[in-house]
């Protein structure tokens, strides 16, 4: 008999083929909403599952799974699963690194331009029919080449931002919590620099630490605070890291220029103040949603849970101490 397993969300054709190969699939083609009850009820005989963000894979839903022995998540950031709870019931946890670190720096980028030269207000305005007359000063925005670029997390997207920094000739510093190897921050022309000093001294602060309890609200009042007022804040991250309400009244009071947002505290909710401000460019969580790299991403998730069931060790465990 074929182990059994739940897709969480509708995947690629692709994908669910791969996976009808080795497995008696639960799949969910009109990609529905499952709240915590529903997941709970259909992986209570399941033996592996494919998740994404919005699900909680924690303690209790555990329990209610006997038979579960892997977790595949879509995504390199996996705080929606306790991974703790999975290791101690020797269930395997697995992301997806890689495959989405040029796709996601692309977005990064994408966000700051975006925001430094105004392009969805100034697009609003278009479609207002506001714009009757040319100004000289219509519209002014930040340069972006030449800027001091700081960047919060130098893991490979972090990195991956900082490759592209070179061709805007901006001077680079990056916080992490274990500083790279001198060749590396030479490669990348990035100085290591503390957390109040970067924040001090960036004209762009850039986000992609992983969330954790250590990295929480990592900017909040005090730290948007110490930012200059022309500064631009750039979150790619994850909801959480940011104090959005600390943002908001940062943002309000102008006390930073403005911020570029793809992730959110409460996501898919949004801190309504966000909704009334214009210096802020807002995206639903899309930095690595390009057709080739999101099926990459539940590509190697489904590869990760082949290995998982077939007693192999999946190329992304992330729980290594599992007892299998
Ligand atoms: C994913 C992400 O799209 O990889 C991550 O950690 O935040 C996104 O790229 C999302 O996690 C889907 O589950």
């Amino acid at each position: 008999m074929k182990p059994r397993i739940l897709v969480t969300r509708d995947v690629f054709d692709e994908v669910t083929a791969y996976l009808l190969n080795h497995f008696d699939v639960i799949a969910n083609p009109e990609d529905e909403t499952w709240d915590a009850a529903a997941l709970a009820d259909k992986l209570a005989d399941c033996d592996g599952v494919v998740t994404a963000i919005t699900d909680r894979i924690h303690a209790t839903l555990i329990a209610r799974a006997p038979r579960l022995q892997a977790v595949c998540n879509i995504g390199v950031g996996y705080n929606n699963i306790d991974v703790g709870a999975c290791t101690i019931r020797g269930i395997k946890v697995t992301n997806t690194p890689g495959v989405l670190t040029e796709s996601t720096a692309d977005f990064a980028w994408a966000l700051l331009l975006a925001t430094a030269r105004r392009i969805t207000e100034a697009e609003a305005y278009l479609r207002r029919g506001d714009w009757t007359r040319w100004e000289l000063k219509q519209l002014l925005g930040t340069d972006v080449h030449g800027a001091a670029l700081g960047i919060f997390g130098m893991g490979r997207i972090g990195q991956a931002i900082a490759r592209r920094a070179r061709g805007f000739d901006m001077t680079l510093r990056y916080h992490n919590r274990n500083r790279l190897p001198a060749q590396t921050e030479e490669e990348l022309g990035a100085a290591y620099a503390e957390k109040d000093a970067l924040l001090e001294w960036a004209d762009f602060v850039v986000l992609t630490v992983p969330y954790s309890w250590e990295t929480h609200h990592l900017i909040g009042r005090a730290e948007l605070w110490k930012m200059k007022p022309t500064a631009i804040l750039v979150n790619i991250a994850r909801g959480g890291v940011v104090d959005d309400e600390a943002l908001v009244d940062a943002l309000e009071s102008h006390r930073i220029l403005a911020a570029g947002l793809d992730v959110y505290e409460n996501e898919p909710a949004l801190h309504p103040g966000f909704r009334q401000l214009r210096n802020v460019v807002l995206a639903p969580h899309i930095a690595s949603s390009t057709r080739a790299t999101r099926l990459a991403m539940a590509m190697t998730a489904a590869r990760n849970l082949v290995a998982a069931l077939t007693g192999g060790t999946p190329e992304n465990l992330v729980n290594p101490d599992v007892k299998a």
